[in-house]
């Protein structure tokens, strides 16, 4: 594998950091993204203030209330979160062209040939940063190594505000004296195991032979012998996962009854919503196709504010998009209803 140079990027304490800089009032102080409070719900977030306090994403908000019981408690307002990240990612694109998007405040670049123009590729990561500080006023943590994993380790090593890079000949005395658990994919029950095995550090991993790896944790053995040597052949790469999801069909005859072609449009529309559920998918954009008798075809869009797997939400919009794209004629020949601007929903907070 040629040598290569990988960026990560993670937003600091994202919703929360979003809530503060609207709200400047909240600097310095515990703040809580989840709520209201008394309706149950966990914890999506919350400020390095808080964390002293050992409240954590997905802790449920009572437990957060009981551990700090002065932290200010803020709903989220997930369309405002989503617009911000939409900024962030179009200033990291413009850094690289192999970007890839792994979660809302989270993303890798190959920065190989980039590098190449400046003196260091720290300096790519303090001209990211600075880009994303002007515009939206939100700190965020950098990493920069020579593959994904350690890229990622170095971002969140020195949270909040951090840009670390960790270059080739560094990586030996970087990794080692780092806890096991730093090694992404590695949890709480693997920390657990490892530590039966009495393997604590990277450096305690790799002292272990590939043997009794693959022994003790299947073929993960493998990957943990790999990753304990700082080695991970990922490419950065887009997403896999389609740009858009739909369904179509074309009547037997071309038809203008309206309720004839809602009731052929709902049912194309479940249609479209079981392949979103089944790739774990939701969409916060809609395309209403029309292909008229004379091959005419035209196509209206709407956006959604936040992204949805909801077939009722979904269902509605369809309808009413539908109602004000066709007056009634002419005769349509086909309909189709696509879904645009999918991303995968696991970040998503149940609150939302
Ligand atoms: P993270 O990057 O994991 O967390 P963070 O940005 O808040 O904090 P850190 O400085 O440690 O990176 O997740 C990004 C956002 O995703 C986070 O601000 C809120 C949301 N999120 C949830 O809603 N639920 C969760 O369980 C997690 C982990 C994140
Ligand atoms: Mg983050």
């Amino acid at each position: 594998m040629e040598k290569r140079i990988v960026l990560h990027l993670d937003m600091d304490a994202f919703f929360a950091s979003v809530e503060i800089h609207k709200n400047p009032a909240l600097k310095g102080k515990p703040v809580v993204i989840g709520g209201p409070i008394e309706k149950r719900g966990v914890v999506s977030t919350c400020s390095y203030e808080a964390r002293v306090y050992g409240v954590r994403s997905a802790m449920p908000l009572m437990t957060a209330k009981r551990l700090c019981p002065d932290a200010i408690f803020i709903p989220g307002d997930y369309a405002l979160y989503r617009e911000i990240s939409d900024t962030i990612f179009t200033l990291f694109h413009q850094f690289s062209s192999q970007v890839e998007e792994t979660s809302i405040d989270e993303g890798y670049m190959d920065i190989t040939e980039e590098s190449l123009h400046f003196p260091s590729p720290l300096d790519i990561g303090r001209k990211l940063k600075q880009a994303i500080w002007h515009s939206t006023g939100l700190p965020s943590s950098v990493g920069i190594g020579p593959n994904k994993m350690v890229a990622k380790i170095a971002s969140s090593l020195k949270k909040p505000n951090a840009l670390c890079m960790v270059t080739e000949t560094e990586l030996d005395t970087f990794l080692e004296p780092l806890d096991a658990a730093v090694i992404p994919g590695i949890g709480k029950v693997t920390e657990q195991e490892m530590a039966r095995l009495g393997i604590k550090t990277i450096k305690d991993l790799k002292e272990r032979s590939l043997q009794e790896l693959i022994h003790e944790f299947g073929a993960r053995g493998f990957l943990f012998y790999n990753q304990a040597r700082g080695v991970d052949n990922r490419k950065v790469e887009g997403r896999s996962s389609p740009k858009s999801i739909g369904a179509e069909t074309t009547f037997d005859e071309d038809l203008y009854d309206i309720t004839l072609i809602e009731s052929n449009l709902a049912s194309l529309l479940e249609k479209a919503h079981r392949r979103l559920m089944k790739r774990n998918l939701k969409t916060r954009g809609m395309t209403l196709k029309i292909r008229y008798f004379d091959f005419k075809t035209i196509a209206r869009s709407t956006n959604i504010p936040f992204y949805t797997n909801d077939l009722e939400i979904l269902s509605t919009r369809a309808k009413t998009l539908f109602e004000s794209t066709y007056p009634g004629y002419p005769p349509i020949r086909l309909i189709g209803i696509t879904f645009d601007r999918l991303n995968d929903g696991w970040w998503q907070p149940n609150l939302f």
